[in-house]
């Protein structure tokens, strides 16, 4: 299986988050690229695609904000990481702001994903990874393919980051490979936590379904979404599955849940399919509460490749850092048998 990574992606370096009413230090840092970039000795070159399957995905003025704020936080006379301070969870709406706190609530929902001096850099090299690992699938012909995505993208939505991610990567190639004719094109999320912004992104578009299996959100981030009652809407009611589990979830209890994802996307008849893959399932995440083991990788990646249908892996989550590489590539080597 071919790996694609560019080292662009490590200058999104912030600095600390806020976590439980402390600021701690920033969990989605370099060293998790590094863990896994260890892990293998062959890695593929990125290549850019340009705005276009970016602008696919989400607004031009979303896009505009990420691109700048770090430069108007500086010019607004602050240091460090650019975060906002103040949500409008009512009257959302275009509004022509003169301040970069306005746009930092506006285009967030959280105050855990700061906006440093390389994010933008960064988010846009992890999106193009996952685009060329999307051009390599189609052009070879292999049947699996991983993108190191970091930043991560799953919380993101149409016109708004939050929990780590700021550009939602496997919304960008489901689109693009949607449009190459790849389709019909199926999600599936393995995070911990739920693929809130991929969910939102396509929750009204038939052509693309969305399952994903997460902690519960009346007890984990991202609380609001991820219920089990939230299946699409419109045309696309019924091509959204939210599979919650309890805290606690060890191997034996996800499978079940990891089956009838596939079932579901197995039935609706995806020909292409992208994997969501965060490693903080696994029991020694320090953010997360499920209790997988490194060999559950190995077996979930088994029951995926035995779809048959040519394979997508963009990373997500996984914050432990000491574990973090071994587990992924015990995930992807379950793809080889
Ligand atoms: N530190 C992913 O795994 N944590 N994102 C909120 C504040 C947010 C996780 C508590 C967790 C986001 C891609
Ligand atoms: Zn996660």
């Amino acid at each position: 299986m071919k790996l694609f990574f560019d080292d662009r992606q490590l200058l999104h370096t912030p600095l600390r988050e806020l976590h439980n009413g402390d600021w701690v230090p920033y969990a989605e840092n370099v060293e998790r690229p590094r863990s896994i970039a260890r892990q293998f000795a062959d890695w593929q070159p990125v290549r850019d695609f340009g705005m276009a399957p970016l602008l696919a995905v989400h607004d031009a003025d979303y896009l505009s904000f990420l691109e700048r704020a770090h430069g108007a936080w500086v010019a607004a006379g602050r240091s460090g990481d650019a975060i906002g301070y103040t949500f409008p969870i009512r009257h959302r709406r275009p509004l022509d702001f003169g301040r970069i706190d306005a746009e930092l609530g506006a285009y967030s929902y959280d105050a855990g994903t700061p906006v440093a001096a390389g994010t933008w850099q960064s988010a846009y090299w992890s999106a193009q990874g996952a685009l060329t690992a999307l051009d390599h699938l189609a052009a070879s012909g292999d049947a699996h393919g991983f993108a190191l995505c970091r930043p991560p993208g799953h919380h993101a939505g149409r016109d708004y980051m939050g929990g780590y991610c700021y550009l939602n990567n496997a919304a960008i190639a489901a689109r693009a490979a949607g449009a190459q004719g790849l389709g019909p094109v199926a999600i599936l999320d393995v995070d911990y936590h739920h693929g809130n912004g991929t969910q939102d992104i396509f929750y009204e578009d038939p052509g693309i379904f969305f399952a994903s299996i997460h902690a519960d959100p009346r007890t984990d981030y991202p609380f609001y979404w991820g219920h089990a009652d939230e299946t699409g809407a419109g045309e696309a009611m019924g091509s959204t599955l939210n599979l919650p589990l309890p805290r606690g979830t060890d191997g034996a209890a996800y499978v079940p849940a990891l089956d009838r994802a596939l079932d579901a996307i197995s039935a609706w008849g995806a020909r292409f399919l992208i994997v969501s893959f965060g490693a903080d399932t696994h029991s020694s995440d320090p953010i997360s509460s499920f209790a997988l083991e490194r060999e559950d990788y190995g077996v979930m990646a088994a029951r995926i490749a035995a779809l048959g249908v040519p394979t997508l892996i963009v990373m997500e989550g996984g914050y432990a850092v000491g574990d973090l590489g071994l587990n992924v590539a015990a995930f992807l080597a379950g793809f080889s048998g």
